[in-house]
């Protein structure tokens, strides 16, 4: 493998575990919390867990180890989207299984779920897994969004698990991950397989968090990669003075990676969907407030800019999410048929301004031709249409184009106004972690390690204090239908770990939202420049601008 001088040296890095599991295996035991009820709908989720519902929280603590002494054949799965660290999560289930018995063994099912039901893996062996450590990336073992949800799958995992003694499965993934991970065990549970299922916390989204999980992993560093280049974007256009730039970030539908990379580059605007949807505001009501700020800092004789636009904001917008349900409903099963055969452009529209509502197509209109025809185009397997590939940060220019035109037809605005649009996604998932993602990751593995010798099952690799040193990290477990309720998911009530939103009266909002007004119009950029792996502690050891604020 051809390596890099950082690669090199990140080798060298050793991971902090949180004080409680830095003394030896044998020290490590079990103080039980009280028993856990899900967050909502607890007669159905204890009728649906009957095995593995209700269960205490536990926390690892300096004792004596009881776990029973036996030998530990353990299979882990990567699943969904890529996150910075999740190699190292491996690295800790690793080496703590190993410091517990070296003849432990940890297989690696490759490609996601799918590896478990292809029975397709790897064992891990030093040489292996040391190439691996403190790097980016899912690679080590790859990922894969194949969902396992089903008895029929189930069953197959349960014989691979058997074929290969395999005792326990470590699941690293979001909220559907998780979620399915607890169906799992459940299952496991339920047919007396003595196989036990762990989750971890994974997403670079932040939308997998609750009074439990504190932040998923990969949070931290893909937001410090983003907000590196919006730094870096917002510092050209100081130098330059003529672009106002449009940054697409990911997230998929919540706006926790836009509202944190505004809190580390203090940029002119920033969109979050969730204040969006709770304001109902329409899009030339958003193009308006963008405008506002473009004007102001024109009226200064700054033609210049910075917006931050999340992945997801389309879904907020009440007329916009109407338009695509109507889209939807135009082009169901064999009617998109009639619409593809269509020869011009001008044929389609005829056909779209008859099916849509008078109100929808008022909407419609204003959107410009290319995103207009993107709304017809990308289709995901059901027929609907794909929001997440909407070119948001392209709407949004238009928008403000148009309405910066009305503004100079009245008089009210006479500066230049010159657009440029990125999107920032892969490229912050696969980074180095930063420290702290991989000294959070390793501590994720590590614990699932010793929360799989304790016996327990339906549990989630738990580590909190994450805004304190690691010295100081609470490691321990709770039972995934503590995070559990009933939500609608294709037309059917499914037991599902919650989505967290941006919470409007949460503190990283609101300091966002104290200091807007003045970041809109002056230039109160901040630069955050690269992660730093080596160097002072309150450079390096930096969590999220979220996580402070959240625990300040
Ligand atoms: P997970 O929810 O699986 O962690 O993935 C997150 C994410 O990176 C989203 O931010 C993004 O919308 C999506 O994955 C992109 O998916 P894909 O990798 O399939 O293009």
């Amino acid at each position: 493998m051809n390596i890099s001088p950082l690669q090199a040296a990140r080798y060298q890095y050793n991971p902090k575990l949180p004080g409680m599991l830095r003394h030896g295996i044998s020290e490590i035991c079990v103080r039980s919390g009280g028993a856990t009820e899900s967050v909502a709908d607890q007669d159905k989720i204890k009728a649906l867990f009957p095995n593995t519902y209700g269960k205490n929280e536990i926390v690892f603590e300096k004792g004596v180890n009881t776990s029973e002494n036996k030998k530990l054949t353990v299979g882990v799965i990567l699943s969904g989207g890529q996150a910075p660290g999740g190699h190292n999560v491996i690295c800790g289930l690793y080496d703590a299984l190993k410091a517990t018995n070296p003849a432990n063994v940890l297989y690696g099912f490759k490609g996601g779920p799918s590896g478990l039901l292809e029975d397709d893996y790897i064992i891990f062996g030093d040489e292996y897994i040391n190439q691996y450590r403190n790097t980016g990336g899912f690679d080590i073992i790859g990922s894969g969004r194949t969902k396992l949800e089903t008895e029929e799958q189930f069953a197959i995992v349960v014989e691979n698990c058997r074929k290969h003694g395999v005792n326990a499965l470590v699941i690293i993934g979001g909220d559907d991950s998780n979620t399915n991970a607890a169906v799992l065990a459940e299952y496991c549970a339920a047919h007396d397989t003595g196989i036990q299922v762990i989750g971890c916390p994974k997403t670079i989204d932040g939308d997998l968090k609750n009074e439990d999980i504190e932040c998923s992993f990969g949070f931290d560093t893909a937001t410090k990669t983003y907000s590196e280049i919006i730094g870096n974007i917002e510092r050209d256009a100081n130098s330059a003075k003529k672009y106002w730039h449009f940054v697409k970030v990911m997230g998929r539908s919540a706006s926790h990676v836009a509202l944190e990379c505004a809190l580390q580059t203090q940029p002119n605007i920033c969109l979050i969907g969730e204040e969006v949807a709770a304001k109902k505001m329409s899009l030339a009501e958003i193009a308006n407030y963008i405008a506002d700020s473009v004007a102001a800092r024109a009226a200064k004789g700054w033609n210049f800019g910075v917006a931050i636009i999340p992945e997801g904001i389309v879904e907020f917008v009440p007329e916009f999410s109407v338009l695509i349900a109507e889209i939807n409903e135009l082009l169901a099963g064999s009617k998109a048929d009639a619409f593809n055969v269509l020869p011009t452009w001008e044929d389609k529209y005829a056909f779209i301004e008859n099916g849509l509502t008078k109100q929808s197509m008022a909407v419609f209109a204003l959107l410009p031709q290319n995103i207009q025809q993107q709304l017809f185009l990308e289709r995901d397997p059901h027929g609907n249409v794909q929001v997440s590939l909407i070119e948001s940060e392209k709407l949004f220019s238009a928008l403000v184009a148009e309405n910066l035109k009305a503004r100079k037809a009245a008089g009210t605005y006479s500066g230049k106004f010159s657009p440029l649009h990125h999107f920032l996604g892969y490229e912050g998932r696969c980074a180095f972690p930063s420290n702290f993602d991989a000294d959070y990751c390793y501590s994720l593995g590590y614990n699932a390690a010793m929360l799989i010798q304790y016996g327990f099952t339906g549990y989630l690799s738990k580590v909190s204090n994450l805004s304190k040193p690691a010295e100081e990290w609470v490691a321990g477990g709770m039972p995934i239908t503590k995070m559990m309720n009933i939500e609608r998911r294709h037309g059917h009530d499914k037991p599902v770990i919650r989505k967290a939103l941006v919470e409007l009266e949460g503190a990283p909002f609101k300091y966002f939202a104290e200091h807007r007004d003045q970041w809109a119009v002056e230039t109160s950029f901040v630069y955050p420049g690269a992660i730093q792996y080596f160097g002072p502690s309150e450079v390096c050891d930096l969590t999220t601008r979220t996580l402070a604020l959240e625990k300040a």
